[in-house]
């Protein structure tokens, strides 16, 4: 259940974490209120995950006053622009001109007027406003003071440029004072990097032994891990843009440097095309909406583009649209940076930087997660908002195709194996239904090539992340989302020689023999030798959380990691799987 905790603290940690908590993910040691309801046509896990919080609650920002907008103290207006950053943003933008929610700009809100808007804002509306008066999820002064707020003019997040970059850079380590080689016991291969969403770091933990190795401190709300051509260097980023670089060949593998590339960003990868192995990094921001590239190596920041510009679809100028995914091609040198609000896939070719050349391949909006088809050819993109996958080939460059699939689809990387009926296939879940979508992969089979070639029916909607492995007959979806907690605790396993059958459950969140908590189930993810997999259950920040380990072949428990550092485990990424993109 969501619940918001009123009257939060100012500190930039407490904002982040009440951030979080309104980006949907409510613990038992909160107070429960009523849950905003999803209005008719929009479900609940959508609200839960769209309606996402900001750390751009705390940015210092310009303001100006419009004399038309209706009063508000400095008080007022600053603890509104707060609960902007931490309910709204996430769908209506930082500058308000609208992302996966309606436009809030003065042009528009002040001929609306307070009463109007107020009324939105307390019973919300079916094109998808949660509730948030009458839920209780704000008092009936904070709606009226939304209602003012959103009059007022926008205020705006500073810009994040080279200066502000090259300030933040921190080379703790230089390459020429690292291990000439690996200095550790380690298998390097099996280490998985875990995401400890809420105390900003990340557990390194041996897939061997399942011990911890290292805490290393990264941003707040670190959210995804990803590995060097080599497989030497380990990227992380966090919500806040802060980018660590971890060297895994040290004697205890550690931060060996840091730079903040933007105020808040989601996506990192490395230069994996022949030649340039290692050599570059990229990390992409939601603000300011931009990419960069680095030195692979140290992270010194070499060039900044913005992505500033026309939507595919109505060609109109979008001010803000964020970077989503980023890949690394194996056919070009290029980086394959999928722009959300604008819908184009930018392959950013990394060959000369200083004439940095760029395709646009115009998908479709709100691009979000993907992953690869198993040639590596094809990179497979949720436009999630618009229900579709769109297909891109990094070879040819080139959009093949914008295929309809269920409601919101979130692939995570998606899942590829061999259909018994279809052959090549790559699937995806769906935030907003229970199915999960099969997609024919291989072109020369023009019956299946890039077609829904089945349907399958999960535990239900609130899915996040599908796995399989080529050493696997089992495809693993999640449901951390669902609203039921017996299916967000649980995962669904298909057969993939018989997908005909129906799905096992396993009650991961009770085989982690927690009692209390949400317990969500999430990122399936396996080890090396694809015979296991991992699964975070998912607790709030001052409970007790684990990672469950099952046999891939029995599907039976095979181990449960405890510690009392493990706070907030959600993303799992184990090193050879993430470097080859083996999913
Ligand atoms: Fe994620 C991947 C954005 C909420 C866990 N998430 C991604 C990617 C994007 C993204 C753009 C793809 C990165 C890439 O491949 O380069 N995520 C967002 C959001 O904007 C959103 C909806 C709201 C927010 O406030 O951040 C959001 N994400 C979440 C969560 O709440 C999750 C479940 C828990 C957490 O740790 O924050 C979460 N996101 C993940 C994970 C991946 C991810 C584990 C990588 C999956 C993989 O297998 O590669």
């Amino acid at each position: 259940m969501t619940t918001i905790r009123p009257g939060l603290s100012a500190t930039a940690i407490s904002v982040m974490s009440a951030a979080l908590l309104a980006a949907g993910f409510a613990f038992a040691q909160d107070k429960p209120k009523a849950q905003p309801k999803a209005p008719p046509g929009v479900i609940e896990e959508e609200v839960r995950y769209q309606a996402g919080g900001s750390p751009l609650a705390g940015a210092d920002m310009h303001h100006d006053v419009n004399p038309k907008a209706p009063k508000m103290t400095k008080e007022e207006f600053d603890r509104s622009r707060q609960i902007y950053f931490e309910r709204c943003a996430g769908c209506h933008g930082v500058l308000r001109k609208g992302a996966t929610g309606k436009p809030l700009t003065p042009d528009i809100t002040i001929p609306r007027g307070t009463d109007y808007l107020k009324v939105f804002i307390n019973f919300g509306s079916p094109a998808g406003m949660p509730n948030w008066g009458t839920s209780g999820e704000m008092t009936e002064k904070e709606v009226d003071m939304m209602a003012r707020y959103v009059q007022q003019t926008p205020p705006t997040p500073p810009e994040f440029g080279m200066a502000d970059m090259k300030k933040s850079w921190k080379l703790m380590v230089p390459p020429e004072k690292r291990p000439k080689k690996k200095m550790n016991k380690y298998n390097i291969d099996n280490i998985f990097s875990t995401t400890l969403r809420d105390s900003g770091e990340v557990a390194l933990i041996d897939g061997d032994t399942k011990k911890i190795i290292n805490i290393v401190k990264t941003g707040y709300a670190v959210h995804i891990s990803r590995l060097s051509y080599s497989g030497r260097y380990l990227y992380v980023i966090g919500r806040d843009a802060k980018v660590n670089l971890i060297d895994l060949w040290m004697e205890k593998p550690d931060n060996v440097a840091e730079i903040k590339i933007g105020l808040e960003a989601r996506s990192v990868d490395t230069s994996k095309y022949k030649g340039f192995e290692d050599k570059y990094a990229i990390a992409g921001s939601y603000w300011p909406p931009q990419y960069v590239l680095m030195k692979g190596d140290s992270l010194e920041p070499l060039k900044i583009v913005a992505t500033r510009g026309m939507t595919v679809d109505t060609q109109e100028y979008h001010p803000e649209p964020r970077v989503a995914s980023i890949v690394s091609s194996h056919f070009h040198p290029e980086f394959v940076v999928n722009v959300k609000e604008t819908g184009q896939t930018l392959m950013v070719n990394y060959s000369d930087i200083n004439n940095l050349k760029v395709t646009s391949i115009g998908t479709a909006r709100f691009l979000h997660d993907g992953g690869w088809d198993s040639t590596k050819r094809y990179f497979l993109v949720a436009a999630n908002q618009s229900h579709k996958i769109a297909v891109v080939d990094a070879k040819d460059n080139k959009l093949v195709k914008l295929i309809d699939v269920g409601k919101i689809p979130h692939p995570g990387r998606g899942a590829n194996f061999k259909d018994p009926k279809h052959g090549r296939v790559w699937a995806t879940g769906h935030l907003g239904d229970e199915t999960i979508a099969v997609i024919g992969t291989d072109p020369s089979n023009k019956k299946s090539a890039w077609k829904v070639v089945r349907t399958l029916k999960g535990q239900g909607g609130g899915n996040l992340f599908i796995k399989t492995h080529p050493k696997s007959s089992n495809l693993y979806v999640d449901t951390p989302l669902n609203p039921d907690p017996k299916i967000s605790q649980s995962v669904a396993v298909f057969d993939i020689k018989n997908l005909d059958k129906p799905f096992k459950v396993l009650p991961i969140a009770e085989w982690s023999g927690i009692k209390d908590g949400p317990r969500r189930v999430v990122q399936p993810e396996y080890n090396k030798a694809g015979d296991e997999v991992w699964f975070a259950v998912w607790n709030g920040k001052e409970q007790e959380s684990a990672i469950v380990i099952v046999d891939d072949k029995t599907l039976k428990l095979k181990h449960v990691i405890k510690d009392k550092r493990l706070i907030t485990p959600t993303g799992k990424f184990n090193v050879y799987n993430t470097q080859h993109d083996v999913y």
